[in-house]
């Protein structure tokens, strides 16, 4: 059974976890707006994976004995000054979120509460690569600059699939 603190901690994070995915997707209609549709592409995957993220803590908390309650999403930024721009608000943000959750296996740990503390590892990991993911298209992004190199990094994000995990991963 999850304490109240605990239980009202994670739902919190889904919310994050389901606007995290929605802004990706406000990010997927920027990049299809530039004509940048590999970068769109990446973007949609992205989402898919933050939606992911957001029902796996679901299924936790609701096993667990919790209650998820729907919360409010905010609305995300519609726009970004260019691609560059756009991918270093993303990687703040996921900077933002390995915080959060890093705070939430603290709280864990604080209240004794193992299972949710093992269950959150799988974030912590996550981020990680989260982070890495973004940072590395931040990179590419500051070497190629506007010009043709530009056009390659969008055929080489298009090729991002994004597969689902069973439910139990
Ligand atoms: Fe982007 O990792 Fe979830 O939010």
């Amino acid at each position: 059974m999850l304490s109240k603190s605990i239980e009202k901690a994670m739902n919190e994070q889904i919310k994050w976890e389901f606007f995290s995915g929605y802004m990706y997707l406000s990010m997927a209609t920027y990049f299809h707006e530039l004509g940048l549709t590999g970068f769109a592409i990446w973007m949609e995957n992205q989402y898919e994976e933050e939606v992911f993220h957001a029902l796996k803590m679901y299924k936790y908390v609701t096993e667990a004995g919790g209650r998820v309650k729907m919360q409010a999403i905010d609305q995300p930024q519609h726009d970004w000054k260019s691609a560059l721009d756009c991918m270093e608000y993303s990687l703040k943000h996921e900077n933002m979120v390995t915080k959060r959750i890093n705070d939430l296996a603290s709280l864990a740990q604080d209240e004794r509460d193992h299972a949710t503390f093992i269950f959150l590892q799988w974030y912590v990991s996550e981020q990680v690569e989260e982070e890495a993911n973004f940072g590395d298209v931040v990179n590419k992004l500051k070497l190629v600059g506007d010009g043709g190199g530009l056009f390659m990094l969008d055929r080489e994000l298009g090729a991002r699939t994004f597969v689902r995990p069973a439910p139990g991963a």
